[in-house]
């Protein structure tokens, strides 16, 4: 049971369409059927809890080497402005969200991005907002474990925020079995509580 308060966020990571949908490109099977409603029950709590709710979304150009078709590993997805990138229909949305990656940048997190042409790593807004609403401990839920969860709680953790990531309001796309158990243990091995 996490206990939110007005110094603990929420953070909901990229329950899109293309991820929690059954029709998106990249969709996390139970992305709909066990994902949503958890992350909606935690919607509700943290903000009975007058605690804040971030939201963040993948966000990308047409063209970016994030996807196959440009030397990256994934299908196209989360394309700006498409039905893929919107938030799942039962999502619960009462928060602001952070679009990351619109000028092309790589990565995962929801608090930096990779620079496509300098290569430089570059902060989203994300931890300035969450300095701003006076959070010092967030628990990070959403899509999918075993990338943008765990950088973003990684991430957290690494920006000194208190950090827990929670199992049943997320899933791994697990491109290789057993990688949403390795995130788990590197989130554990960074100071992050899992649970
Ligand atoms: C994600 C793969 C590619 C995620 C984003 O949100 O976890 N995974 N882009
Ligand atoms: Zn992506």
């Amino acid at each position: 049971m996490t206990e939110y308060d007005r110094e603990t966020a929420l953070v909901v990571v990229d329950v899109q369409n293309d991820f929690a949908d059954p029709g998106g490109s990249l969709y996390v099977k139970g992305g709909d059927t066990r994902v949503v409603p958890a992350v909606n029950r935690e919607v509700r709590k943290a903000a009975a809890a007058g605690a804040g709710v971030f939201y963040t979304q993948d966000w990308h150009p047409e063209r970016t080497p994030h996807f196959a078709v440009d030397g990256g590993i994934w299908p196209v997805h989360c394309v700006a402005g498409t039905r893929g990138a919107e938030f799942h229909t039962d999502l619960l949305v009462d928060g602001p969200s952070v679009r990351k990656g619109a000028n092309g940048e790589d990565g995962y997190s929801g608090f930096t991005m990779r620079d496509p042409v300098s290569g430089k790593t570059i902060p989203t807004p994300l931890a300035s907002m969450l300095r701003e609403a006076g959070c010092s401990r967030v628990v990070v839920v959403g899509l999918a474990l075993d990338y943008c969860v765990k950088d973003t709680a990684l991430d957290a953790a690494a920006n000194g925020f208190e950090t827990t990531v929670l199992l049943n309001a997320t899933l791994a796309v697990d491109l290789e079995p057993g990688d949403g158990e390795k995130a788990a243990s590197e989130l554990r091995q960074a100071g992050v509580a899992v649970w």
